[in-house]
């Protein structure tokens, strides 16, 4: 599917400033791969996949993921999460995205994961510092996302920890594992 026929679905799917972010993440994504040498396209189109099950309600996204066999264990996790592995579903079966680095960028944009791509790395990046996110630390993030991706990674998931657990809420084992992968370098 070309672009511009991803930008109509998302503005088909997502309520208006919701489709804001991702286009914002679009433009930031594309941004860091130039930056980094990763294919701009690809990241464009991980990009506009990522939410792009954002909206859909919690039984929607259950019978998504249970139909396609996603590992059960998102389930038990909270409701948040499950629009990633649903975005990498509809990508596949709706868009007819084969990629399979795109397809881990957007089934792994929300926890992260030890072994990340750069790829992946830029989707999960620019997700957390698009031009509209606004919280303590973000310009931080910003700046060092412009000298070095590993870096960038390891300060994002590092907040993202800190942020969930001042939440105090449950931590899927891929984010454990992203932050522990980062740190061990
Ligand atoms: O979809 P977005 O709002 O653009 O951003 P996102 O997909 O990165 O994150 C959605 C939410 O998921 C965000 O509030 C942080 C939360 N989250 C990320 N990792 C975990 C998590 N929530 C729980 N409970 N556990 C996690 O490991
Ligand atoms: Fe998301
Ligand atoms: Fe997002």
């Amino acid at each position: 599917m070309l672009i511009d026929e991803l930008k109509r679905e998302v503005d088909k799917r997502l309520p208006s400033k919701r489709a804001a972010h991702v286009f914002r993440v679009t433009e930031t994504a594309a941004a860091l791969a130039d930056l980094y040498s990763i294919e701009v396209e690809k990241a464009e189109i991980a990009a506009l996949c990522h939410d792009i099950a954002k909206a859909m309600d919690r039984e929607q996204l259950q019978t998504i993921l249970e139909e396609n066999g996603m590992d059960r264990r998102y389930l038990s996790f909270h409701h948040e999460l499950w629009h990633a592995p649903a975005g990498a579903i509809i990508a596949k079966k709706e868009f007819g995205i084969t990629d399979e680095d795109v397809l881990h960028a957007i089934m792994y944009h929300t926890t992260g994961r030890k072994g990340m791509s750069d790829l992946e790395k830029v989707i999960y990046i620019a997700d957390l510092i698009e031009p509209g996110r606004d919280f303590p630390g973000v310009e931080d993030l910003r700046l060092i996302a412009q000298i070095s991706l590993e870096d960038a990674m390891k300060a994002s998931i590092s907040h993202t920890l800190q942020y969930l657990i001042g939440q105090q809420v449950a931590i899927h084992p891929d984010s454990v594992e992203c932050y522990n992968d980062h740190v061990k370098r």
